[in-house]
């Protein structure tokens, strides 16, 4: 039997289908679904939510808000801060039966150090995510919307493990592809894309914001066109390989993303909806047959 099997970065992988950071909680899907979980996993390697240095309560209620085809999340990176994580989750997350990439942010260089060094020296650790594309920090600077910016904040860490870096990039920027090429330039091993688009739903009642941290972060179906270009033009401007996400519903959408250049794909919101979605796009992609063409084509 042919499979899906890939790698990434050096890290085998046995199919193409990564969840996107922040879209699933596996510790809770293991409360709730116990040993099943392992045996039947969705994705096959887990990007954890993003890390930050500090513990974050995340941004004031409501968080969500539904649109036509898509959803806005205005999170603002809860989690429970580099030791937390460390302690709590990481011991957790090990026994999951795929490669585990963790998610960092810095607000600093300095953070940012500190964070790919405690947790690239982590065994249960195979790659890295850094996230310099999140829409909803409320000191407003987005690292990956800037060529320069993003060149020295991977140039800061790259020295501090031995591990694969995937540099997250933003759509919420003038020039994608220009983006991508400072962050292979600087040494990442790999580029992730599309982070959510910037929006700003108003209640129909007062015509006031509505997400409580004011702005979101806009995902699902309706921004698939939007990654499908981008994750066009950024395959045409880096040699490393690309996840392609954003609005992935089906094994088709799932197909349309490696055409499109990415190597491996991430599924995001719709595990909201579905939380096996993942693992039944896998077998819709392993069904339609295109991949091995594709993956020819555009080798990982
Ligand atoms: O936590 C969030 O609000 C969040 C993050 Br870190 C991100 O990278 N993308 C997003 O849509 N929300």
């Amino acid at each position: 039997m042919s499979d899906l099997s890939v790698e990434l970065c050096g890290v085998p992988l046995r199919g193409p289908v990564l969840n996107a950071s922040g879209t699933f909680d596996a510790i809770a899907a293991r409360r709730a679904f116990g040993d099943a979980l392992l045996e039947r996993f969705p994705f096959d390697a887990f990007v954890t939510k993003t890390v930050t240095l500090a513990p974050r309560q995340g941004n004031p209620p409501p968080r969500l808000w539904e649109t036509p085809g898509g959803m806005v999340n205005s999170i603002g990176l809860p989690n429970k801060g580099l030791d937390g994580f460390l302690d709590g989750d990481l011991p957790q997350l090990a026994d999951l039966p795929v490669p585990l990439v963790v998610s960092v942010m810095g607000f600093d260089h300095t953070e940012l150090e500190r964070l790919v060094q405690a947790v690239g020296g982590r065994d249960e650790v195979a790659m890295l995510e850094l996230n310099v594309s999140c829409p909803n920090v409320e000191t407003g600077i987005l690292v990956g919307a800037d060529p320069a910016e993003t060149d020295a904040a991977v140039r800061a860490v790259r020295d501090r493990t031995t591990k694969p870096l995937i540099v997250k990039l933003s759509p919420n920027s003038v020039d994608p592809a220009a983006v991508a090429r400072a962050a292979e330039g600087a040494g990442a091993d790999a580029v992730s894309l599309i982070n959510t688009l910037k929006g700003m739903p108003l209640d129909p009642r007062t015509r006031a914001p509505w997400l409580g941290g004011r702005t979101g972060g806009l995902s699902g179906p309706a921004i698939r066109v939007v990654a499908l270009e981008q994750v066009a033009a950024v395959a045409g401007a880096v040699d490393v390989p690309i996840v392609g996400m954003g609005g992935i519903a089906s094994g088709s959408d799932a197909l349309d993303f490696l055409a499109a250049g990415a190597g491996v794909v991430a599924v995001g919101t719709e595990s909201f909806r579905d939380p096996s979605a993942g693992r039944r796009i896998g077998a819709e992609l392993f069904a339609l047959g295109g991949f091995e063409t594709v993956r020819k084509r555009q080798p990982v």
